[in-house]
């Protein structure tokens, strides 16, 4: 019986190791990513911040490459890991809003790179977050998606895989804690923070970051763990390891904020031994050359001799054929911000080498607009009540004032984007090249942003990227519409007043977008602006309110009441309710909620509801 079952075991084995070996007659590497949530570059020692102690991070660093330059292309979980996901820029597809109101169909033949991968012939496992914004079949993505997910279940040793790890005590959630918890001390002293200039110098800002320090050492002690279990189970030179953080955070003015605070991210590729004969780099070395999640999936792609589809966005960072010193070249990055919950904005940002130009579209929203998450971290609502107390710097008054329709940073005298040089003459060169970078930029994508969210969603979502070709021509005229903020009013005002008799609605939405950028500017078109307060679409509505009760020339709550009374859509129900929150915060106008009844009142509408009434449950105090 012991004999026969010898026997057995040898024949299976031996037919087993055949099989492996026919299916996968070249040895291929396996990947890991280690993704912790909400961080930039800015909480570890390895990126020059003293007191971000990561001795795993940094052992991995010394093993491997670490990017001066990475980032997640938007600052919020959802959008950014999409963008991961797909190796597709979010605005391109319609994936862009976070949290989505409506999931987006990948083009025809796109699949998520996970499941390319697991096509051919590797192990794929993610554990366990996943939050995208496009349709997918989990089962086919990966082979398990679950917090029980991990390589060692793959069904034989020999099987290349590819694991993802997101650890989420780094998380924005981390940073809700009540008042009280500062009676507790942290490892990281409070008095050795340096704050960013424009945050006030008070104890709960100090005591925040130095809690969020700790946290990151948690993070890194995850790393550490996951680096012995390769070891264990002598693989770790087989596999490449990549540490980096899910997008920028988590203090205030970074998650949700196409600053570098929110987008630039730490990123470290271990190299292992075994296959260090695919990487131009030496292990222990860094490289200035700029990468962004679009780029990861095709790195791995390329790292296992697997060919990218062609509508991907990124392009491979390592691997054959990729040297060091055209890595280094590399030196563009695009960026966006659009809605953050029930937060709108649209940002989009080109940064070139030390050069950063971020365009606000709705420059009138001050970025300390109400987002009822984010002001669930004390040290928001601590620096907002300076602010109403009138006891900051203009530097730290700026979150809560209106913002300049383009900005232009110099990053390597001005890290912290506080010091904007769009209207310094000796910049008009500069400033100039960049607005032309990401013009360029995003015109090849057909920005589907210059749709408002209930448009895209009714229209686009079945396929973004084919919708986008289609109507290239109307994006690009309504890019240039929304551009006309840019020039002097008196040069600008002929286009609009134009642009609000239009028969297309979209014309007549932007030009009233516009408007409120010029602010009290833009009075000679009050008159042309009033008829539009009756539009038949409800959405222009929304922006003649916002535009004539902005520069407080009417009231402009009746009109909003009628739209959210009208309204049956959650999209719609949004942008008017954030309308609303900008009008009566910043803006001063009174809002009645007894005068509003809704046909929809869940999600992010719920929230705007419950903040105007005052009862949105504040768990700090
Ligand atoms: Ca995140």
């Amino acid at each position: 019986m012991h004999l026969f079952r010898l026997i057995f075991s040898l024949v299976t084995t031996c037919l087993f190791a055949e099989l492996t070996y026919s299916a996968d007659p070249i040895k291929r590497p396996n990947f890991v990513f280690v993704v912790s949530e909400d961080n930039s570059i800015h909480y570890l020692r390895l990126y020059g911040n003293k007191l971000g102690i990561t001795p795993n991070i940094e052992q991995l660093a010394d093993n491997g490459l670490t990017f001066n330059y990475a980032f997640s292309g938007a600052p919020v979980c959802s959008v950014a890991r999409t963008t991961l996901a797909t190796a597709m820029h979010a605005p391109r597809v319609g994936f862009q809003y976070h949290r989505k109101s409506a999931l987006a169909t990948l083009p025809s033949g796109v699949k998520p790179w996970s499941q390319v991968l697991r096509e051919n012939g590797y192990y794929t496992t993610n554990n366990a977050k996943t939050d995208y914004n496009f349709k997918v079949d989990r089962k086919k993505a990966w082979d398990m998606s679950s917090n029980k997910a991990t390589w060692r279940n793959r069904p034989n040793n020999a099987m290349p895989f590819f694991h993802m790890q997101s650890f989420a005590d780094s998380h924005e959630s981390r940073l809700h804690f009540p008042l009280k918890q500062m009676e507790k001390s942290t490892k990281t002293s409070p008095d050795d923070v340096v704050l960013q200039p424009y945050f006030p110098d008070t104890p709960i800002m100090r005591y925040t970051k130095a809690h969020y320090y700790d946290r990151m050492k948690i993070i890194d002690s995850h790393v550490g763990r996951i680096i012995s279990q390769l070891n264990e189970d002598g693989i770790l030179e087989d596999t490449f390891v990549f540490y980096f953080g899910d997008h920028g955070g988590v203090m205030p003015r970074s998650k949700g904020y196409a600053y570098e605070s929110g987008l630039h991210i730490p990123l470290v590729v271990r190299i292992p031994e075994n296959f260090k004969h695919l990487i131009n780099h030496k292990r222990g070395s860094r490289t200035n050359g700029f990468v962004s999640f679009i780029d990861f999936g095709p790195t791995v792609l390329n790292l296992a001799s697997i060919s990218p589809h062609k509508e991907l966005d990124g392009r491979a960072f390592l691997g054959k054929s990729i040297s060091a010193a055209d890595l280094a070249k590399r030196n563009e990055v695009f960026g966006h911000a659009d809605r953050f919950d029930e937060k709108f904005d649209m940002v989009r940002t080109y940064r070139k080498s030390k050069w950063k130009y971020i365009r606000n579209y709705q420059a009138y929203y001050a970025d300390g607009l109400q987002n009822n998450y984010r002001y669930r971290q004390l040290a928001y609502d601590n620096w907002r009540n300076l602010y109403r107390a009138d006891r900051l710097n203009p530097v730290q008054r700026q979150f809560f004032e209106r913002r300049p329709v383009e900005q232009l940073f110099n990053l390597e005298d001005d890290p912290h984007e506080i010091n904007n040089l769009a209207d310094d003459p000796n910049h008009v060169n500069r400033l100039t090249e960049m607005r032309e970078l990401l013009k360029n930029k995003m015109k090849s994508i057909n920005d589907l942003s210059f749709y408002p969210e209930n448009r895209m969603v009714s229209a686009a979502l079945n396929d973004g990227v084919a919708f986008g070709r289609k109507h290239e021509k109307q994006i690009s005229r309504l890019s240039e519409l929304a551009d006309t903020a840019l020039l002097p009013f008196d040069e600008a005002q002929q286009t609009l007043t134009k642009a609000m008799q239009s028969q297309g609605a979209l014309r007549r939405y932007w030009a009233l977008k516009v408007c409120s950028n010029f602010g009290n500017k833009a009075e000679p078109l009050v008159l042309a602006a009033m008829p539009l307060l009756k539009d038949k679409n409800l959405m222009v509505r929304v922006r003649a309110a916002e535009f004539l009760g902005g520069i407080n020339k009417v009231d402009p709550m009746p009109t909003l009441y009628d739209v959210v009374n009208t309204a049956e859509t959650e999209q719609e129900l949004m942008i008017a309710f954030n309308t609303i929150v900008y009008l009566r915060d910043q803006v001063g106008h009174k809002y009645d909620p007894k005068k509003v009844q809704l046909k929809f009142n869940k999600g992010e509408v719920y929230r705007r509801v419950q903040y105007l009434a005052g009862t949105e449950p504040n768990t700090n105090y």
